[in-house]
């Protein structure tokens, strides 16, 4: 028993923090913005106290069952309600725990999350408008005066199984959202017909795009690279042939690719499709 009493606490903290921290595979996507790691750290920091009380209740009840059995000769309480001070006692410190557990320890980092996730007043280094539509994204950089679709490129055959399916199946497009690393960027959401969301784990937002209505949220991605999402509102029949990539490139990168598109929207009057070797 004095074993069980010494290790008991070590395993369990270490079990729940190996949970809680458990690869990206298996937990979120690695993070490259900071409401995406802000909101990986909230969730580690829940899920390790979370998985401690209940490893912790859980011991301590079923000790409390091998302690206190019949076969010892101990018989049920007939109270319902505390009597003493001690029963008060422990009827009180778990809910003060629980008060000082919610509104402090999960509140106040839960509380900072949303309100970095709303916080636009620092100027956006880039505006971008994405508008949802049956069934593909339009992207608008409205300063340079740029605007692409970004379609499904999925081929059918894959999707009529008469192909083997790629590893991003479902989540490629012929023209993805090309945005530069490290600048704070502001995107506004809308819709031209029902209500779809843009969403992008490695981003941590999920925006509804909603029609009549601008909805807007910041992102300031870490990493180069090719991030996929989906919408995640059901908006008819090929919701799910609507994703989302975004290419996070460098500054210069991103100027070139937005050049390479103004260039061809004053020659040409589809400036809504792109050249693919622009992206
Ligand atoms: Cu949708």
């Amino acid at each position: 028993m004095q074993v069980l009493k010494r290790f008991a606490p070590a395993a369990v903290t270490a079990l729940a923090s190996g949970a809680a921290f458990a690869g990206y595979p298996y937990s979120f996507p690695q993070p490259v913005t900071p409401i995406a790691h802000e909101t990986l750290e909230v969730h580690n920091l829940f899920m390790s106290i979370i998985l401690v009380l209940f490893f912790g209740v859980f011991a301590i009840m079923l000790y409390s069952f091998w302690k206190h059995r019949k076969s010892r000769g101990h018989v049920a309480a007939d109270f319902v309600a505390p009597r003493s001070r001690k029963q008060w006692l422990w009827v009180l410190a778990p809910f003060a725990a629980l008060l000082v557990i919610d509104y402090g320890i999960f509140g106040i980092p839960a509380y900072h999350a949303v309100l970095n996730y709303e916080d636009t007043r620092t100027e956006a280094d880039l505006v971008v408008k994405i508008t949802g539509s049956q069934w593909l994204w339009l992207y608008e950089f409205p300063a340079q005066g740029v605007q692409i679709a970004s379609h499904l490129s999925t081929p059918r055959a894959e999707i009529d199984g008469t192909e083997a399916k790629d590893k991003n199946y479902l989540l490629e497009v012929d023209h993805p959202l090309v945005l530069p690393v490290n600048k704070k960027i502001r995107f506004v959401t809308t819709s031209n017909d029902v209500i779809h969301s843009w969403w992008v784990p490695a981003f941590g937002v999920k925006r509804d795009a909603v029609p009549g209505f601008l909805r807007e949220f910041w992102a300031r991605i870490d990493t180069p690279g090719i991030y996929r999402g989906q919408c995640s509102e059901l908006c008819g029949k090929e919701h799910g042939f609507m994703p989302i990539v975004v290419k996070a490139v460098p500054e210069a990168e991103f100027e070139a690719w937005i050049a390479a598109h103004k260039a061809r929207a004053a020659t040409s009057a589809d400036a809504g499709t792109p050249a693919q070797t622009a992206s």
